[in-house]
């Protein structure tokens, strides 16, 4: 069994998520996605719409993840990688060069965003700055 894991906020779920997720499980046959937490989130910087919860509800519900781990630090994805027996590690490009660490441990790509979409453009356009 292939293993694949992949990390984000995944706010205000959109295609771009969706895609990055659909083209990750296609390396592979088990995909674990690392779901950043509140806290965590603050940390990034990010504030997300949806909590932790409802975010897990929701990406849980996606047809190409089969788990979803909390994302609680930076430093823990060699853990994860380890501990999970993972292959191949897959982010967007947006973090091309920021994961090489990893390849130590595991496969690493950096699959193409989706442009023009992001959960900050859907706050800013529903708050009326379209
Ligand atoms: N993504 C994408 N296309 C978009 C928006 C996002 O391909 N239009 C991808 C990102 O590149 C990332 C994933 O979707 O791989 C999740 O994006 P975010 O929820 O914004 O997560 P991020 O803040 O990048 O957190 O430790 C890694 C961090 O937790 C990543």
């Amino acid at each position: 069994m292939v293993k694949v894991i992949t990390y984000g906020t995944f706010d205000l779920i959109h295609p771009g998520h969706i895609r990055i997720l659909q083209r990750a499980k296609q390396y592979g046959d088990f995909l674990i996605v690392g779901l950043s937490t509140d806290a965590f989130n603050h940390a990034k910087g990010k504030s997300a719409y949806h909590s932790y919860t409802d975010r897990k509800i929701v990406v849980e519900a996606i047809r190409y993840v089969d788990l979803v781990i909390p994302e609680v630090t930076w430093d823990q994805k060699i853990d994860d990688i380890q501990s999970n027996q993972i292959d191949i590690f897959i982010m967007g490009d947006d973090w091309k060069g920021s994961f090489d660490y990893l390849n130590k441990y595991c496969k690493v790509i950096y699959l193409p965003r989706t442009e023009g979409i992001s959960s900050s453009k859907i706050k800013n356009d529903l708050n009326g700055h379209l």
